[in-house]
């Protein structure tokens, strides 16, 4: 296991990336699932469950986002939730085979006060078992150590695209901005989960460069989630094309390569993938999903249609290794 641990490359060029990317789909896919065999158990998937604590009103412009308060979308808003109510979630989702539950809140960044509560909410999930994840917008240096202390394990936050992009997406932040907040997750030693979307109108290049941005961060992040975008009723993105399934796999099986370490999360829009999509997906190095029929506010597949789906695939749920926080 962990062949490949000693030999991360961390200087990929765009045109080294370019030219996996270009080779036949079936050799593309042959090279990922190798790579992923060298580093994961075979036919093992992650499993994380969400919930969103903070819905909606969220002074963020994000074009794809729902919960923006500068789009009108048919979206149920609710201010921070009990600690009680995550609780009693974290419990179900343990309970359905999900190692890690994440807490998703709609902030630009956290208060200090909302802070502590969600401080609270982290180690009440911890004590149950569960690996912890948030993702509560940009952090500052020492609330990403208030985090830390309180025991979380990951920290989500995505560059959702390429540097070049991201201002077609978002005007109410910068690239900058993103990974400012990264770098104060990993000084905090939380473990990073930082992927994006897929489908809001970008290139091939864009898709290539964001993965790049990834794979050459000082330290890979432990977790990259892919997301198809959902296009929501309301938000600027409604409209846009789907994305050809074909470039999703190959993206998929980019990212396991230039990332062999990292846990590649299939994430939002499998509602919207077909049984073989998604089985293609896990063949190119995807090994975790989100299950639950809710994401944040966005549908996913209910639990019945995961499980039919897996059992087909002869994928099992990853058990939680006992020594998660070590
Ligand atoms: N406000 C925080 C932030 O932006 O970092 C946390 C919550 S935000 C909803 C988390 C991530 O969900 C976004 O970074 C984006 O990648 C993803 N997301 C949001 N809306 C989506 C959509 N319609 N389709 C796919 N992914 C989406
Ligand atoms: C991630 O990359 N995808 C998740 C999680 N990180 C927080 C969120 C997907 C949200 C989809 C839209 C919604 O449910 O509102
Ligand atoms: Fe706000 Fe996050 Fe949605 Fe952007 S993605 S609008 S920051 S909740």
């Amino acid at each position: 296991m962990k062949k490949t641990k000693d030999k991360i490359k961390t200087d990929w060029s765009f045109n080294e990336a370019l030219e996996i990317y270009n080779i036949p789909f079936n050799d593309l896919v042959y090279q990922a699932q190798t790579i992923h065999r060298e580093n994961f158990k075979n036919n093992k998937i992650q499993m994380s469950t969400l919930l969103s604590v903070k819905t909606g009103s969220c002074p963020e412009d994000c074009a794809y986002c729902p919960q923006s308060a500068h789009h009108n979308t048919d979206l149920e808003k609710e201010k921070l939730i009990s600690i009680e109510k995550v609780k009693e979630a974290a419990i179900s989702a343990k309970a359905a085979g999900s190692t890690r539950f994440c807490l998703g809140a709609a902030w630009r960044s956290p208060n200090d006060h909302d802070l502590n509560t969600v401080c609270e909410m982290i180690k009440e999930v911890s004590s149950l078992g569960l690996e912890t994840c948030v993702t509560l917008g940009m952090l500052k240096d020492h609330q990403a150590k208030k985090l830390a202390k309180a025991g979380l394990d990951y920290y989500n936050h995505n560059i959702d695209t390429s540097e070049e992009y991201y201002s077609k997406i978002i005007s109410t932040r910068t690239y900058e901005d993103r990974l400012n907040t990264l770098e104060n997750v990993r000084k905090a030693d939380i473990k990073v989960c930082c992927g994006g979307i897929l489908g809001m109108g970008e290139s091939v290049h864009d898709r290539i460069k964001m993965l790049i941005t990834l794979a050459n961060l000082p330290k890979q992040p432990e977790s990259v989630p892919l997301n198809q975008l959902i296009k929501i009723p309301g938000t600027p993105l409604e409209k846009e094309r789907d994305l050809d399934p074909i470039e999703l796999i190959k993206t998929i099986a980019l990212a396991r390569i230039l990332m062999p370490l990292s846990y590649v999360r299939l994430s939002a829009g499998r509602t919207e993938m077909s049984e073989s999509t998604q089985a293609l997906a896990f063949l190119a190095g995807a090994n975790s999903i989100f299950q639950g029929d809710v994401l944040l506010t966005a549908k996913n597949p209910n639990r019945e249609k995961d499980t039919k789906l897996l059992n087909k695939l002869g994928i099992v749920s990853e058990e939680l290794a006992l020594n998660h926080n070590a």
